[in-house]
């Protein structure tokens, strides 16, 4: 043979390679797909969904997914996740089987379901890792849609980090913005809002983001028609398709079964994404579902016995063996021989898997069972149900940790303290801490870098430091903090130009640029998902709600993505974004706001700083900025203009997150508040000193963490009277600090009269100074609260 020769030789047996390393890849998820579903059915794990009839698109698009990049996507894509190295079946399988150690499944350590695959985005010191050098693939969440913000918010990091000069140096965050953000997502859950949001936005903003759309024709039971306009998400997003000389985005539609063409076009669609930051859209077409769409029902209740055929007649792993064959790259036995060798290994790794998970539950059953029956011996009268309830707890056949808790807590229970059974009970105790650790861990970084460990530093002023307006203040301090942390970028609505409606930036885009401070449109829920995706990029994105009242339009975003992201993947991934924000008290139903239970409720987290005044936020972002946990930051709306003294060491002092100040002290009841509310609670205090009650004012600073040393209990040791105000609902923001003091602290052992909040009216806060007045919370209220329970 000739040099040339040899050559083709060589570069038609590396494609063959390629291809039949792509066509064993997917049998292998195939196969995962089909043993995992087994694994449910036979109860091994609770609940199964698999990407089998989405293999082929997946391995095609698997090479082109470079290091750097980043994917956003949902639960369908196990194949990629094993193409691109991300996930091995093992894992798989671990992650089924919710197997809690995170060795076995890297992913979530058994906390979410199977598919939803994470790669680690900082290390055990908490530091960001070389990104730029990993394939980097962020949580998926259940929350159809949900991944969208997120995913614009991933690829508008490379936009940021190839236009901001300073972020530059450093390169192991980006190489430039070269990098690409995969997204994937269902055909029936581009009906959500997200879609639109984010595709929108990615239009405006020129963003590499690459969203794949899976459509297989269903979501669920419910079919195309009833979700898309025209049956077809490209034909509906026409009006988005870029064109010469106009923003937008490229639009492709391909066959989920042409393994060759689909190779083609992703190679040449995504450079084009790479190099240009034009996003797009791939419209993957004609994919199907063998198993249905879940463990949990069948298919054959709502497809027609036609598409049930035509979908076995269209399957993508048939379709690739038959253009396999027809290409002369293997024979039909070549294939048959990889399609056994393909189930054997799967089965393997199922059962590594299986032996992996149930080893220490075996272990916990064999001694539990051992000590029971040891005190059986020395408990007579309990002997024969002790014995009964170790034989109970080694005959089950597949034990769970909670069986072994239970059984040791029955065992204790009949032993009543009996001193036999010390160790019976050291050993419960023992797996308690062990299950809390592998169960209830991770909230928020408890790491290296723990946020409670910023100690308060105070706040220093010169003989001459000026009285200036509290967004004075800010605006100072963000000038600073732009100026020394290459890393923060400030956005919103209204934030670039003129410098957020109150004035906080004013002037620092003209300065720093509008690559780091700048506007977005009107779509609060993707200016959340910016924050995320640039945080989980190592930035320190400041990302606004023009007003708290707003932030409903993001809370799904920020509680299911956002809030659990350091839970569902045990601390392996965290985006430290803050989302800085304005409420409490302004004018009328949409600016008054101060929906804090909603916030409490559902951004567990976050840290949830509520500021009494522009200073004190100022020592809080400055906390906040020394932490890896995401915090919302609430201004009082109605303190931008209020006089505050301007700090000397405004990037340096810093107000620790937990920590309550009393900031009146007094003799007689304690009112714990915070925020503008406070500001009514000193008016009444003057009031009631007035009538010789002294009041001691209790500023919580942050409700999340809340009161870490359970200062509010010192100060009702001393008062015994104790009143929670604020302007939320009833029950709401109040009714959580009642809460946290009374059962938490166990303040109610210190009480001389019935302790009570003050709050604002169920209803939304009617318009003008009266609407005020008899809405929210007053001092005449305060006040009258007060006297009554000094007559008690
Ligand atoms: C917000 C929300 N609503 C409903 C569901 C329940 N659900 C889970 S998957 C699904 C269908 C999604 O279909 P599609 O987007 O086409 O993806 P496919 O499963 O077909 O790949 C639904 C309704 C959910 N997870 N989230
Ligand atoms: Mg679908």
């Amino acid at each position: 043979m000739n040099e040339t020769a040899t050559l083709d030789q060589l570069s038609f047996d590396n494609f063959r390679d390629e291809v039949l390393k792509d066509y064993r890849t997917a049998c292998e998820s195939r196969e995962a797909s089909l043993l995992g579903r087994k694994e449910v059915l036979t109860g091994k794990a609770k609940f199964g969904i698999f990407g089998d009839g989405k293999e082929i698109p997946q391995v095609a698009l698997a090479k082109f997914f470079k290091p750097g990049d980043f994917y956003a996507g949902y639960y369908r894509d196990q194949t990629f996740a094993f193409a691109s190295r991300i996930a091995t079946l093992e894992e798989f399988f671990s992650q089924l089987y919710a197997d809690p150690d995170i060795s076995h499944d890297p992913h979530s350590a058994g906390r979410q379901m199977n598919s939803h695959f994470a790669t680690p985005l900082i290390d055990e010191h908490g530091e960001f890792l070389d990104l730029v050098n990993r394939k980097n693939y962020t949580a998926g969440l259940a929350p159809t849609a949900a991944q969208m913000p997120r995913a614009l918010g991933l690829a508008f990091a490379s936009k940021v980090f190839s236009e901001v000069e300073v972020l530059r140096p450093f390169s192991s965050l980006s190489n430039h913005g070269s990098e690409v953000c995969f997204c994937t997502i269902g055909d029936a859950s581009t009906s959500e809002g997200h879609f639109w949001e984010a595709v929108n936005a990615a239009g405006v903003l020129q963003v590499p983001l690459a969203i794949f759309v899976w459509d297989d024709g269903y979501g669920i039971s419910v079919p195309r028609s009833f979700q898309t306009t025209k049956g077809s998400v490209s034909e509906a997003m026409k009006g988005f398709q870029k064109k010469e000389g106009t923003n937008g985005l490229d639009i492709y539609k391909v066959k989920g079964w042409d393994y060759a063409g689909m190779c083609e076009l992703f190679e040449t669609a995504i450079h084009r994404i790479r190099t240009t930051h034009i996003p797009a859209i791939f419209h993957v077409e004609e994919l199907t579902q063998p198993q249905g769409h879940s463990t949990s029902g069948s298919h054959e209740r709502y497809k027609s016995p036609d598409r049930l055929q035509w979908e076995r007649e269209w399957d993508g792993l048939k379709k690739m063996r038959e253009w396999i064959i027809d290409n002369a790259l293997a024979s039909d036995e070549e294939l048959s021989d990889l399609e056994a060798d393909c189930k054997e290994q799967v089965r393997e790794y199922r059962n590594r898997a299986w032996e992996k998970y149930e080893a220490p539950i075996r272990a916990q059953v064999e001694r539990t069972a051992a000590l029971i029956r040891s005190i059986a011996g020395q408990l007579s009268h309990e002997a024969e149900k002790l014995e009964t309830l170790a034989n109970e707890l080694q005959g089950n056949r597949e034990p769970n940790r909670r069986d072994v808790m239970h059984a040791l807590h029955q065992a204790l229970v009949l032993a009543r303290k009996n001193p036999e059974a010390f160790e019976l009970e050291q050993y419960y105790h023992s797996l308690q801490d062990e299950n809390k650790a592998l169960y209830n861990s991770h909230l928020v970084h408890d790491g290296p870098k723990n946020i409670l460990s910023v100690q308060g530093s105070q706040v220093k002023y010169d003989h001459d430091s000026p009285l200036i307006n509290g967004y004075e203040v800010l605006n100072q301090y963000f000038d600073e903090l732009f100026s020394q942390n290459p890393k923060v970028l400030a956005f919103g609505e209204d934030v670039g130009q003129i410098g957020d409606v109150n004035q906080g930036f004013a002037g620092l885009q003209a300065k720093y640029g509008p690559g780091r401070i700048f506007d977005t449109g009107i779509r609060e829920m993707t200016i959340m998902g910016q924050g995320i995706g640039l945080a989980m990029r190592g930035l320190r994105p400041i990302a606004e709600i023009q007003y708290i009242d707003y932030l409903l339009y993001a809370i799904q975003t920020l509680s299911d993505d956002l809030a659990s992201l350091q839970y569902r993947t045990a601390g392996k991934q965290t985006a430290p974004l803050i989302v800085r924000t304005r409420g409490h008290r302004l004018e009328g139903i949409w600016h008054s706001g101060s929906p804090m239970g909603m916030i409490l409720h559902s951004l567990r987290g976050l840290h949830v700083c509520v500021p009494r005044n522009m200073v004190q936020a100022v020592g809080m972002y400055n906390t906040l900025l020394m932490g890896l946990d995401p915090a919302i930051m609430i201004e009082c709306l109605n303190g931008y203009r209020l006089k505050e003294k301007l700090p000397a060491n405004l990037l340096e002092y810093t107000v620790p997150l937990g920590i309550p100040e009393v900031i009146r002290e007094g003799e007689d009841i304690t009112i714990v508040s915070y925020g503008s509310t406070l500001r009514i609670v000193q008016e009444a205090a003057d009031v009631l000193e007035e009538v010789g009650i002294g009041v001691e004012i209790v500023d919580v600073q942050t409700l999340l963490p809340f009161d870490i040393h359970h200062k509010i209990l010192e100060s009702l040791k001393k008062t015994n009277n104790i009143i929670f105000a604020d302007e939320d609902v009833p029950g709401g923001g109040a009714g959580f600090m009642f809460n946290k003091v009374m059962e938490e602290q166990g303040g109610y052992r210190w009480l001389d009269t019935a302790p009570r909040t003050i709050t604002a009216q169920a209803h939304r806060p009617a318009y003008a100074s009266d609407g005020d007045y008899f809405s929210k919370p007053n001092a005449e209220q305060i006040v009258d609260a007060v006297l009554q329970m000094m007559s008690e």
